[in-house]
């Protein structure tokens, strides 16, 4: 079943993922028999600074026809389970994946109709592209990614992150690396955009924990900078 091992990225890739995703989606009755669309960013992005020349913008329900379009993904992307190795152990990764390069065609149309308006929005404030889209399906509360930055790429001052959310809520959380405070947490799902922006991916962290409660399936869409990751 193990297919190749990449001993440079530390990850094993063993399947694609073709079964259906078990829990249902629950889904948002404003999005009811929308038809896809998105929300003007600069009317609707509302921003936060954080500590350490961080920030974060927030445009709850930014893409409309979010429901139909999860569904869309759950189908039509080549879904992905990883292993990773971890010390001595080789672990399942608690997601699937599928990542998309510059070049590389998406798996829907409206993937690139939101990277286009990201990019109108947001190249202008760092001087390049989010050009590349990286999907993760968490299949239910035992999916998660833990605490970290993307700054496993290419070394970076300032940037930013975009995370569409599709489907059911979890919690998206934020907490400062260094220093004190509590974690601020998000609940996105159903169509919000949470764009991290300035220092966020050094000097912050950001985590989707595990969670005991039932939670349906969810889809995060990230928009990054080449090499930032
Ligand atoms: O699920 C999310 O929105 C966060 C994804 C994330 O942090 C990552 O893939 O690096």
């Amino acid at each position: 079943m193990i297919a190749r091992f990449n001993p440079e990225s530390n990850i094993r890739l063993n399947s694609r993922y073709d079964e259906a995703v078990t829990g249902a989606i629950q889904g948002s009755l404003f999005d009811v028999g929308q038809e896809f669309g998105l929300g003007p960013l600069a009317a609707s992005a509302r921003r936060t600074s954080l500590a350490d020349g961080a920030w974060i913008d927030l445009a709850p329900g930014w893409v409309r026809g979010a429901d139909d379009l999860f569904e869309r993904l759950v189908r039509n992307v080549p879904w992905r389970a990883e292993r990773r190795r971890m010390y001595d152990n080789v672990v399942d990764v608690p997601r699937l994946l599928c990542q998309y390069g510059e070049e590389e065609p998406l798996p829907d149309p409206a993937l690139g109709e939101a990277r286009r308006a990201l990019d109108e929005y947001y190249a202008p404030q760092i001087g390049e592209s989010l050009c590349t889209v990286g999907l993760c399906l968490y299949r239910d509360g035992r999916d998660s990614v833990a605490w970290h930055g993307d700054n496993s790429g290419r070394q970076v001052r300032e940037t930013v992150v975009a995370i569409v959310s599709l489907g059911n809520p979890r919690h998206l959380m934020l907490r400062r690396k260094q220093g004190s405070g509590q974690a601020l947490r998000f609940p996105v799902g159903h169509g919000d955009l949470l764009v991290m922006g300035g220092t966020c991916q050094r000097t912050w962290e950001h985590a989707i924990p595990k969670t005991s409660r039932v939670v349906g399936p969810r889809i995060s869409v990230q928009f990054r900078p080449s090499g930032v990751r």
